[in-house]
């Protein structure tokens, strides 16, 4: 993944010096995808008593050795946060990550060497858009005035949610939520169809679930209701009128 330790071994005279350079994104953690909006820093050790990092489209390299550095380059800000002895952590920042850096790149390298390049280099990664419904939807009857649903967040990245309600196939009206769950007032002897959207943190739509749910006919007192999954995304929900008096 986008961290490791990268080894290199030096030839000076008749001994071998072991260098060693860590280069890896550290916020979020190693691994994981930034969402458009996040802050993204990558952090480079090394222990040659200074950090060279390649950050403006590989052209050009910019030295930094003493604590408390901090250089704006290209797309990235370069600060030296600690040095002890020889070695130097130095990190590069991205307060907010946006879908046109997706895959741009940084290199890092504990040496200047002007003929070969020794930079390690990492991309930058934004995730793209939504692409999966919500899924594992339940819902349950908590009075006879209120539905409640839920569902699970298809991916990471996703800031709210939009549900929209037909009533009696005629009337719509959408609700944002931003916890994967919901309160529908209901009325009885309505029939209703519910359909979720996810939206990510810059506002890009997911795809909707199919979510088709019908509630009709409801009697005054609910005393049983049942609801099937029709699939992951398509709930149908009915009351047993006859045991309703
Ligand atoms: C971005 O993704 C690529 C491919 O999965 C990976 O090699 C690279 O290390 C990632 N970059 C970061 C900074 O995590
Ligand atoms: C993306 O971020 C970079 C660096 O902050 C900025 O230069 C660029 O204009 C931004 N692009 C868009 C489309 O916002
Ligand atoms: C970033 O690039 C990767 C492939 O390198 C792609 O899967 C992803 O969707 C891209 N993100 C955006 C925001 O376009
Ligand atoms: C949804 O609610 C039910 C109880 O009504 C609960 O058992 C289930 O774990 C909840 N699911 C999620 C994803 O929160
Ligand atoms: C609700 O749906 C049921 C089944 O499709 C239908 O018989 C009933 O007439 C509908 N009620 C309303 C008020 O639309
Ligand atoms: C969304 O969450 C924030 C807190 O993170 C809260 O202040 C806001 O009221 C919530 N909005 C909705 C529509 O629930
Ligand atoms: C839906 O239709 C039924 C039967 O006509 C009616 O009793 C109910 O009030 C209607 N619901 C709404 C929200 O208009
Ligand atoms: C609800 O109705 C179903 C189908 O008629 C039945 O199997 C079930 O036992 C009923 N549940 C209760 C709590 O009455
Ligand atoms: C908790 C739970 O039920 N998770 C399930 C949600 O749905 C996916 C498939 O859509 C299942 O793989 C999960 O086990």
């Amino acid at each position: 993944m986008a961290t490791g330790i990268y080894w290199c071994f030096v030839l000076t005279g008749s001994f071998t010096l072991v260098v060693s350079l860590q280069f890896s994104q550290t916020v979020p953690n190693a691994g994981t995808v930034p969402c458009p909006g996040d802050r993204v820093e990558l952090t480079c050790i090394t222990d040659t008593g200074a950090v060279f990092w390649r950050a403006q489209n590989n052209a050009g390299t910019r030295e930094l050795t003493s604590t408390g550095q901090s250089v704006m380059e290209g797309n990235f800000l370069l600060s030296v946060i600690a040095v002890n002895g020889n070695m130097v952590t130095s990190t590069a920042t991205i307060e907010s990550v946006n879908i046109s850096l997706n895959g741009t790149t940084i290199g890092c390298s504990d040496e200047f060497n002007g003929m070969t390049d020794s930079s390690v280099y990492l991309h930058i990664n934004v995730t793209g858009p939504p692409l999966l419904p919500v899924n594992n939807i339940t819902v349950k009857l908590m009075t006879n005035s209120a539905l409640a649903i839920n569902w699970t967040e298809p991916q990471q990245c996703i800031n709210h949610y939009i549900i929209t309600i037909t009533s009696n196939n005629t009337n719509t009206e959408s609700s944002t939520v931003n916890t994967s769950s919901a309160t529908i007032n209901i009325i009885i002897g309505t029939n209703y169809s519910f359909i979720i959207i996810p939206i990510d943190t810059i506002g890009r739509e997911g795809p909707p679930s199919s979510l088709i749910q019908y509630i009709w006919n409801v009697p005054a007192q609910v005393v049983n209701i049942s609801w099937y999954q029709i699939s992951t995304d398509s709930v149908t929900i009915w009351w047993n009128n006859n045991e309703a008096s």
